[in-house]
């Protein structure tokens, strides 16, 4: 790849980029273990495997100075009543920020800090999220209709690391009570001093 300047258009309010050179998609089969509700997640599986979400990246070298930045769209739809959402990843690099500006949809981000410090910061069209250094990040689609689209931004050397929040999950789950969107406790997280 020569690293001549490029430009993309992203249709608003919120569309695929009109080029990209990685399509990533992730389907039901791919959040084993992350939906709190087993026999619903098992039950859903069995009926088909959804797409719950997709990834548009524009692909750069993978170093310190680039900046890897693309469109991450969660489709709307529940596990039970826990909401569609990422898989969710420190950076291997832990000591690298995001930012992610939200193009269309509802929804959250979830977040928490190695040593169990969590946040949780909502996303509509319009607004700016900074993921600062050492916080994992999960997106939810709260909507009940529509998808969740996201632009995204991060150094191109941070990496992923999934398999800590692939054991427990986030210490918050974003649930349906009441109709709405409610933050609840994960009962399977534990706090590092008990792993
Ligand atoms: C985003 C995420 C994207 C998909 O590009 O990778 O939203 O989420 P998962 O990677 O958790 O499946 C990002 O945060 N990159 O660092
Ligand atoms: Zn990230």
């Amino acid at each position: 790849m020569d690293n001549r300047p490029f430009t993309f258009d992203i249709a608003l309010p919120g569309g695929i980029p009109s080029t990209y050179s990685n399509h990533i998609t992730r389907r039901l089969s791919s959040m084993r273990g992350q939906y709190a509700d087993e026999e619903t997640y098992a039950a859903l599986l069995a009926g088909g495997d959804a797409l719950l979400y997709e990834v548009y990246e524009e692909q750069v070298p993978e170093k310190a100075g680039e900046l890897l930045h693309g469109i991450s769209i969660v489709h709307p739809g529940k596990v039970g009543d826990e909401y569609f959402m990422t898989k969710g990843h420190f950076h291997a690099e832990i000591a690298t920020a995001e930012v992610y500006y939200c193009l269309a949809g509802q929804g959250v981000m979830v977040m928490e800090t190695p040593e169990g410090v969590w946040a949780v910061e909502e996303l509509r069209a319009g607004k700016v999220l900074y993921v600062p250094p050492r916080w994992a990040h999960r997106s939810v689609n709260t909507g009940s209709e529509a998808d969740l689209v996201t632009f995204f931004v991060y150094p191109a050397h941070a990496g992923h690391d999934y398999g800590s929040i692939e054991k427990q999950g986030f210490r918050k789950l974003i649930v349906e009570q009441g109709g709405r969107p409610a933050i609840v406790d994960n009962p399977r997280w534990l706090p590092p001093e008990q792993r």
